[in-house]
């Protein structure tokens, strides 16, 4: 396979070139691009050494069997035509295509088969905190319709990209040294010792595009009517995102019921034994493949209700690793 990574200094790329590399995805040509500030940076991948070149419109693309794009959607959206001109399916991690009919929005573990269709040969990626939450419902829904969902997320600061990061490190250097913040760029407030009710702007309907998301993407992804009310939290973790999650079922699922199921779910790991302080947490989340999910209980305000907390890495499940699982399903469909 001839496989290019768009974005590849990011985050996300770079979590790419991780996960190709630990999951033994079939290369024998790879590229990397980037922005003019990333060309020319050399990374290492299976033990050779690689350029990044600039994104250009060219003939780059010819030949090239899968392109990982990760390099935000104005770039996604300039670069399609000359990304997918010769053949090449792109899997965007951007929000330029997601809601777009002829593009399939797809989590392996939901709606794999929905790659099949790309009329333009583009495949969108979904927002992090959507997959996340979508790998723990599909089992649910299997047992029962899911109706309604209620969400918190508790997102860390990886999920504005490896810059964010920094700045939260940072941010607490600066408390220890000097009492005082100074560097505020990537995040509306200090984030240090803080939580900030706000994840990308507001739109409106009063709620933020990332909470917007979690509403369009899951009916897309489920194929399904449910409805879906979220607030976004950013909290001063590193990475690995959270969720709070409450859900309506149209008959009342157990509580036992639930754990069977998400136990047995594909890309699912159950920890809930509270009893014993066991429970998912971001800090053990991070940099694993799997969404932990655990305090699956019955929501004692909603007969037909269940409430469940989720933690998962979202440069991993919610970004990369959910691209890499796409390009494999397609490879094993060849
Ligand atoms: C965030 N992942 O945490 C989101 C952006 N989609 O900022």
């Amino acid at each position: 396979m001839k496989v290019a990574i768009v974005g590849a200094s990011g985050a996300v790329g770079q979590e790419l070139l991780r996960i190709l590399a630990e999951r033994n995805f079939p290369i024998d040509e790879l590229l990397l691009f980037g922005s003019v500030r990333s060309a020319g940076t050399k990374y290492e991948f299976r033990g050779k050494e690689y350029e990044v070149k600039l994104l250009q419109h060219n003939d780059d693309f010819k030949g090239v069997d899968f392109a990982f794009t990760s390099a935000g959607a104005g770039t996604s959206k300039e670069f399609a035509d000359t990304i997918t001109k010769y053949g090449a399916i792109m899997i965007d991690n951007s929000s330029a295509f997601r809601m777009n009919e002829d593009v399939p929005l797809v989590v392996p573990e939901c709606n794999a088969e929905d790659a099949l269709n790309r009329p333009r040969g583009i495949i969108a990626n979904p927002n992090c905190t959507t997959i996340m939450m979508v790998v723990v419902l599909k089992p649910l829904e299997q047992l029962s319709h899911i109706r309604r969902i209620h969400i918190a997320s508790y997102q860390s600061a990886s999920g504005a990209g490896a810059a964010a990061m920094a700045e939260l490190q940072q941010q607490y250097k600066e408390l220890l040294e000097t009492g005082k913040v100074e560097t505020i760029k990537k995040f509306p407030h200090q984030l240090a010792y803080n939580v900030i009710p706000q994840i990308d702007v507001f739109t409106d309907t009063d709620y933020t595009k990332e909470e917007m998301k979690m509403y369009h993407e899951t009916r897309k992804i489920m194929h399904s009517d449910v409805q879906t009310s979220a607030t976004c939290v950013r909290i001063s973790s590193l990475r690995s995102h959270s969720e709070s999650v409450w859900l309506e079922t149209e008959r009342p699922i157990t509580a036992e019921e639930a754990r069977k199921v998400l136990a047995a779910a594909p890309g699912v790991t159950l920890v809930d034994d509270p009893q014993n302080y066991v429970y998912p947490m971001p800090l053990e989340s991070a940099g694993k493949d799997d969404i932990y999910v655990g305090r699956v209980r019955k929501d004692l305000a909603n007969e037909n209700g269940l409430t469940l907390w989720l933690t998962g890495d979202q440069i991993r499940k919610g970004a990369a690793l959910n691209a890499v699982q796409i390009a494999e399903y397609l490879v094993d469909k060849k």
